[in-house]
């Protein structure tokens, strides 16, 4: 019976997973419903992005990245990311190349390191 309930609750939870990975629309929601997912770890994972959008008022860049397992994201897409630190935001334009490091901190996604892609 335990065994029979755990199987199902995993095929209920990954395709919701996988939808939400795919869609951007729902990226907040997406890491809302993650931050219950406790076994992901806050390693450090560096992935390539490219800057598309700096939004100063937001505090925002807005990042083409790769995939982000730490963050629940298995595929490639575009998105916003708050910076760590708002000078970040001087030292990014549209169409630089990056490497970065994001993680959720109090749900929101965040650029915690980056640096130049050569
Ligand atoms: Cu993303």
């Amino acid at each position: 019976m335990k065994i029979a309930s755990i199987v199902i609750a995993l095929a209920a939870a990954l395709p919701a997973a996988a939808i939400a990975a795919g869609d951007h629309q729902n990226h907040g929601a997406m890491v809302a419903d993650s931050q219950r997912q406790s076994q992901a770890p806050a390693d450090a994972q560096w992935v390539d992005g490219l800057v598309k959008k700096v939004d100063k008022t937001a505090g925002k860049v807005t990042l083409a990245h790769g995939p982000l397992k730490n963050l629940g994201m298995d595929m490639a897409m575009t998105m916003a990311f708050r910076v760590k630190d708002a000078d970040w935001l001087d030292q990014l334009k549209a169409g630089d190349k990056i490497r970065f490091v994001a993680n959720d901190i109090n749900g929101v996604l965040t650029v915690v390191k980056f640096e130049m892609a050569k």
